[in-house]
């Protein structure tokens, strides 16, 4: 990896507003002339892509959590292969809507599979490789649900009842408070305007610490 590349990681429960804020910080890490690749997980590539059909939709509703967490990581280790490993070697920035802390998140937490199972797939598929900077988009799971809800269809997890996101969101949190040198919590219950403010001011802070 080139000294500068940098690995940015999006976060949060459902309708958190991770999609609608990635280009807010897509355009912050352009202005300041870094090459960037914008990808997401679970995809980013063609057979990632393919994967993501499966895991969220309705076809293979039985899946047992084991094959739900291989799936994931399946998508991960071509993901790191083809899109995520080359980038960062080429020195271009890589800004990703989701990676293992969702793994964590909602097989771990929300599922019940055991953390050291998922953390012994992360040093299998992604050696060394963490995020360097992950923005944890936090806000209340009912809101986040009403939010996706006024979208679409709910998909295979949004069909999944309250008291699981509300592990999957307590799970984010708890890595966040263990991990306060890499996760920045964002406040995504505020009006839009306001949590990109929290976005603009986090990026700014990032840039202004990796300078000196
Ligand atoms: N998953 C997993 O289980 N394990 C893994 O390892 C990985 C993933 C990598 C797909 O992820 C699913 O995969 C996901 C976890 C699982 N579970 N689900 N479902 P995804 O990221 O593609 O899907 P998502 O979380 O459902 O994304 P989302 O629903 O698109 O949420 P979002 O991107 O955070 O929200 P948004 O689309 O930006 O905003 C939602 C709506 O709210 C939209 O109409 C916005 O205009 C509105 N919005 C956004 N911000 C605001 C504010 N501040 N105020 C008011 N309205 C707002």
């Amino acid at each position: 990896m080139s000294d500068d590349a940098v690995f940015i990681t999006v976060e949060g429960v459902e309708g958190a507003g991770k999609t609608t804020c990635l280009g807010l910080i897509e355009q912050k890490i352009r202005d300041r002339g870094r090459d960037l690749l914008v990808t997401r997980e679970p995809g980013g590539t063609p057979l990632g892509e393919d994967l993501r059909t499966l895991l969220l939709g309705h076809r293979h509703d039985g899946m047992a959590d084991d094959t739900e967490l291989l799936l994931m990581f399946a998508a991960r280790a071509e993901h790191l292969h083809a899109k995520i490993e080359p980038a960062l070697t080429s020195g271009s920035w890589v800004l990703c809507d989701r990676f293992t802390d969702a793994t964590y998140a909602y097989q771990g937490y929300g599922r019940g599979i055991d953390l050291q199972r998922i953390a012994a797939l992360e040093n299998w598929v992604q050696g060394e490789r963490r995020p360097d900077l992950t923005i944890l988009m936090d806000l209340p799971v009912e809101v986040g649900l009403e939010r996706a809800g006024k979208r679409s269809a709910p998909d295979r997890f949004e069909s999944q009842a309250l008291a699981f996101f509300e592990r999957v969101r307590q799970g984010y949190l708890a890595m966040a408070a263990d991990q306060p040198q890499r996760f920045r919590v964002i406040d995504a219950a505020k009006p839009l305007a306001d949590v990109t403010a929290q976005i603009a001011s986090v990026i700014d802070a990032f840039f202004a610490d990796s300078a000196s």
